[in-house]
């Protein structure tokens, strides 16, 4: 068994780009600026946030983040936007989520400009992804794809289940696996909530990829010998026994599962920190367009 080491792949990732953005600030160019717009004052979505602006410090990006309180009507938010859309020193832009549900999130999405959406939730971005054609690719997904890319997994010919249809990890994850491409080329089954008899699509998998958000719902019995997993669960569970009063578990129940996995990521440690280094490469790519597409 071996560890899909997100941490670890995610700071490499972070080096390469710092090093880009080093050769960048030796020609006098501008550095690629990322902008992050969080709505109310959700824990979890602090907790990433600050990790996306702390990285951009990291690696010499330039950072802004919009907070906006709860209340914040969508009329507001989306002011907000207007106004990084048209501001021509920001590369990207990502509108945290969720949002509160008072505001119509797919309203939000729609009016990011696609050349800046790093989210590449757009649906001009999305349906390119879909067609295969170049876009922005969502984060969390263009994650497990590098991973999948830096350990040499074999995906090409494989079963991959896919659980959740979620718009931002199940639903492109399923596209992109089933691309062609290496990584990808696989036979994908999207399963979700109204999937019946879930066992004997993942006991028959290669491949499973998990964004369910139920703390260990993954069991040894209900996988083969030798499957490669991808735990996108991150589920907070109180612990008083931690320092933050909470501990972070995966879809997988990693104790048992690991014993029969050929590859497994770890929770935390996995595709969390990928999401955030790929967040960082998106916003690189739409500088390097930005500049060819306005020679500036
Ligand atoms: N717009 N909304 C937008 N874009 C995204 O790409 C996200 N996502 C998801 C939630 N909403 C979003 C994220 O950024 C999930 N997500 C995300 C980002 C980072 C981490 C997890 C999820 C992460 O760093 N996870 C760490 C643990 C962090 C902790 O202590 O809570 C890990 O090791 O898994």
């Amino acid at each position: 068994m071996e560890i899909l080491d997100g941490k670890k792949i995610s700071n490499q990732i972070k080096d390469e780009i710092a090093a880009e953005v080093s050769k960048m600030k030796t020609r006098r160019e501008k550095v690629p600026h990322l902008a992050a717009v969080l709505v109310g004052d959700d824990g979890a979505s602090l907790t990433y946030v600050g990790s996306k602006v702390r990285a951009c410090e990291r690696i010499g990006f330039e950072s802004t983040l919009v907070k906006l309180p709860a209340s914040t009507t969508e009329e507001e938010l989306l002011k907000e936007i207007e106004a990084l859309n048209s501001n021509t020193d920001i590369d990207g832009f990502i509108v945290q989520l969720p949002l509160p549900s008072h505001i119509d999130e797919q309203k939000v999405l729609l009016a990011v400009d696609p050349d800046k959406d790093v989210d590449g939730f757009h649906p001009a971005n999305f349906g390119k992804m879909a067609l295969e054609m170049e876009s922005f690719i969502p984060a969390t997904p263009y994650g497990i794809m590098e991973l999948l890319d830096r350990y040499n997994v074999e995906t090409s010919g494989k079963h991959t289940v896919v659980i959740g249809r979620s718009h931002i990890v199940g639903r492109p994850i399923s596209i992109l696996m089933s691309r062609k491409g290496n990584p990808g080329n696989s036979t994908v089954t999207l399963t979700h909530s109204r999937t019946q008899n879930l066992e004997a699509f993942t006991k028959n998998a290669d491949i499973i990829i998990s964004a369910l958000g139920v703390p260990n719902f993954l069991k040894a019995g209900m996988v083969k010998d030798g499957v490669v997993i991808i735990d996108v669960g991150i589920t907070r569970v109180a612990d008083d026994t931690t320092k933050k009063g909470y501990r972070i578990v995966g879809d997988v129940d990693f104790e048992e599962v690991s014993k029969k996995a050929s590859y497994i990521t770890p929770v935390p440690g996995g595709v969390g920190p990928m999401t955030i280094a790929m967040l960082l490469k998106n916003t690189l790519l739409a500088r390097t367009r930005q500049k060819v597409r306005i020679n500036k």
